[in-house]
């Protein structure tokens, strides 16, 4: 009599361990900054249901971006295009209970997700949540699942993307490229930026298809035989239009070698695209006016022998040739005389 109520506790949780059980086979370790990463949900179901609801959840949120989701296609099986609600995704499907349509034993993979891993290095987990509840007409089948999930984010150590110098006269932004493995594909985004055209650089040297569009994606590929091989260089330059004055970083980087491997290429640190300043070429102390006082400050940052930013590469350039040289200083002597 003592053992009753233990012989009660047990068993119900036995007899409905296997009714309806989810795992997911995920990828232990991913670089940072890359996409397509799968995760594969399985279920494994001895009963038969109409109705199934799994939620699932990323900590950190940011970590993880579950970007493209697609249903495995089961007999009888109808499914909720899946939705994100207070830090949950939903992933539904039913079986047309009614009809005659239901869901019956099975034991394979059900849903496939793409993810893009994060930004920063660390540990990502995500997991089944306790919501998540199966059933048949009212019978609601216990649902069981694995512990979370971990995927270590690590850091990418096959190469560099960053942001290079700004030519304000062209409207040029330049995209650099550090790789020690050879590159046949790559996509990134720059969110918010308009680009009207993409020039020069090593995707002409190697022949690359380019693809964009005016959200500031950027995609490129070439022949297996003609990749870009390890190096350090321009990768492109892009021609913007209409800018603001916005901050720029990369997402979504995406890089295969060319037997299509996935490449590990870090993301460089984020910048602000710059305006261009409204004064006039050669105005170098932003007085108005061209006359010697501009002169003598150019003068002076020659002989500094400074490395130009932004702005005086775009004010004190005055032949717009990338450079600022005693050339600039003739062309802004003949100005000065026309303009006065
Ligand atoms: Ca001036
Ligand atoms: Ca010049």
């Amino acid at each position: 009599m003592i053992l009753f109520p233990i012989f009660l506790a047990v068993i119900p949780s036995l007899l409905i361990s296997q009714e309806v059980y989810i795992s997911m086979d995920c990828p232990t370790e991913v670089g940072t900054h890359t996409g397509d990463n799968h995760i594969t949900v399985n279920m494994t179901s001895d009963v038969v249901m109409d109705w199934c609801m799994i939620s699932l959840t990323v900590s950190p949120e940011n970590h993880l971006e579950l970007d493209d989701i697609q249903w495995i296609p089961g007999e009888y099986m109808y499914t909720i295009p899946p939705y994100y609600v207070d830090d949950h995704w939903y992933f539904g499907f039913w079986g047309g209970a009614g009809v005659g349509y239901v869901l019956g034993p099975q034991n394979g993979p059900i849903l496939d997700l793409t993810f893009y891993a994060g930004e920063e290095s660390g540990t990502a987990v995500l997991e089944i949540q306790p919501d998540s509840e199966c059933l048949l007409g009212n019978t609601e089948y216990s649902l069981n699942y694995d512990d979370g999930y971990s995927i270590y984010l690590t850091d990418c150590n096959e190469g560099l993307l960053s942001f290079g110098s700004q030519n304000l006269h062209s409207s040029t932004l330049a995209i650099e490229i550090l790789n020690t493995e050879p590159i046949s594909y790559f996509e990134f985004d720059i969110d918010g930026l308009q680009i009207t055209a993409i020039e020069s650089g090593l995707i002409w040297v190697y022949d690359f298809i380019i693809v964009m569009n005016d959200q500031g994606h950027v995609a490129g590929w070439t022949t297996q035989d003609n990749p870009i091989p390890p190096t350090e260089g321009l990768l492109c330059n892009l021609v913007l239009e209409n800018q603001q004055e916005i901050a720029l970083g990369f997402s979504h980087l995406a890089f295969a070698d060319p037997d299509g491997n996935p490449l590990c290429i870090a993301a460089g640190d984020s910048t602000w695209l710059v305006i261009p300043p409204d004064v006039l070429i050669g105005d170098a102390n932003q007085d108005g006016l061209l006359n010697v006082l501009d002169i003598v400050q150019i003068i002076n940052f020659i002989l500094s022998q400074s490395d130009p930013g932004v702005f005086e590469q775009y004010v004190y350039d005055v032949n717009t040739d990338g450079t600022v040289d005693v050339v600039d200083l003739v062309m802004l002597v003949q100005l000065i005389l026309t303009y006065e």
